[in-house]
């Protein structure tokens, strides 16, 4: 089913996280995150974009991503009949990086076209092979050891399957070392955030006999021919984050043998269709892949939960429940985790929330609505 878009919507809103987020790169507070509403035919599809605050995690943060989907990639679109959501990316493909900002305007088109079909969005994308999604968390840096243990604690209780720390230097072997001593089975992982080089390799070695699940993107942002090197001199399988930004190079970075695992995010590789060929990429290969978060609101988060119903969606992700992050939500029912770990997928058009419209005008603080001239 085509459609034409008539306007897009812009809109940051800023939300206090409920604990501080702190990673290799820096600590969190409060998001300030951009939303994007496009409209065709009278129907309003949704999507996130899920940059940080600063360029830190990658390039891209708020103000830029704002600023690349006004003056770069809303002209592009706007007007122009599209087949499937599918063909949105390649208008926007000669613009360099910035696949978050772009990626967010891509989910919006996709939850348009599954409401234009009446489809939830998780068959608009072709996904449904989980009918439940698999959920782990991820916990920041901490003031102390005993902060971490008690929170860690908290979600094993609360059902969690998977526990991911972020390590940093510093924080690294003593305090695995003391989460293992305290959970001794418990699945584990560390993630890095590119916080160390090659050079680094035996404070990494020294993980191997903590029986980690994975350590994630323990080396540069950008970098895949190091990681090579370092995972034949690591046990612990390596699982590619920062570092895998399309489909072309998940497959150059599998043939290298620089990672065992993939963490697939929506915005990191500009959305759903090429989160999609990452996936078939690492599938073909025999490479699990999960879903990673970016601290996102209600309508990230459900697009995350669509995209995990995909087939090699097969480890626990980072998608948890809404109340870990916020004392209120955007969409009007909070996304939940049963006591097994689990996200029901559910089943309405779209992403399959409501948006709380009174609280989202309560908590935006700019606001442009752009249409063809
Ligand atoms: O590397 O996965 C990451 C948050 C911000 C930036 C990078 C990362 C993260 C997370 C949080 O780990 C995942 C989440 O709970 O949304
Ligand atoms: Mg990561």
């Amino acid at each position: 089913m085509a459609f034409v878009i008539e306007q897009i919507k812009l809109r940051q809103i800023e939300m206090p996280l409920v604990h501080f987020f702190q990673t290799s790169f820096g600590r969190t507070y409060s998001r300030k995150i951009v939303l994007v509403e496009v409209i065709a035919g009278g129907i309003s599809g949704w999507g996130e974009v899920t940059a940080g605050e600063n360029p830190f995690y990658n390039e891209e943060w708020t103000d830029s991503s704002w600023f690349i989907l006004r003056d770069f990639v809303a002209p592009r679109v706007l007007g122009h009949e599209f087949a499937s959501a599918s063909e949105v990316g390649d208008r926007s493909a000669h613009i360099r990086g910035h696949f978050m900002a772009r990626g967010g305007l891509e989910a919006a088109c996709w939850d348009l076209e599954a409401k234009q079909k009446g489809i939830p969005l998780y068959k608009a994308i072709g996904g449904g092979a989980h009918k439940q999604i698999a959920c782990g968390v991820s916990i920041g840096i901490q003031d102390d050891v005993d902060q971490l243990l008690a929170k860690i604690d908290t979600e094993i209780n609360a059902g969690y399957r998977r526990i991911k720390m972020k390590i940093a230097p510093g924080w690294d072997v003593e305090v695995i070392r003391a989460v293992r001593k305290r959970f001794p089975d418990v699945l584990l992982t560390a993630d890095a955030n590119s916080a160390y080089r090659l050079e680094d390799w035996q404070l990494l070695a020294a993980l191997d006999e903590f029986n980690l699940m994975m350590i994630e993107q323990p080396l540069a942002h950008d970098e895949i021919i190091d990681h090579a090197e370092l995972q034949a001199k690591l046990k612990t399988p390596i699982c590619l984050d920062e570092c895998i930004r399309s489909a072309h190079q998940a497959e150059q970075a599998i043939r290298m043998k620089a990672g065992r695992i993939i963490n697939i995010k929506l915005g990191r590789v500009g959305g759903f269709a090429e989160a999609i060929k990452v996936h078939d990429v690492a599938m073909k290969h025999n490479i699990p892949v999960w879903c990673g978060g970016m601290l996102e609101s209600g309508i990230g988060r459900a697009a995350n939960i669509a995209l995990s119903t995909l087939p090699n969606f097969v480890l626990p992700g980072d998608v948890s429940a809404s109340k870990r992050y916020w004392k209120k939500e955007v969409i009007t029912t909070p996304v939940e985790v049963s006591s097994e770990g689990l996200i029901t997928v559910p089943e309405g058009p779209g992403f399959g929330f409501d948006v709380d419209h009174a609280f989202l005008d309560s908590i935006t603080v700019r606001q442009e609505t752009i249409s063809k001239p």
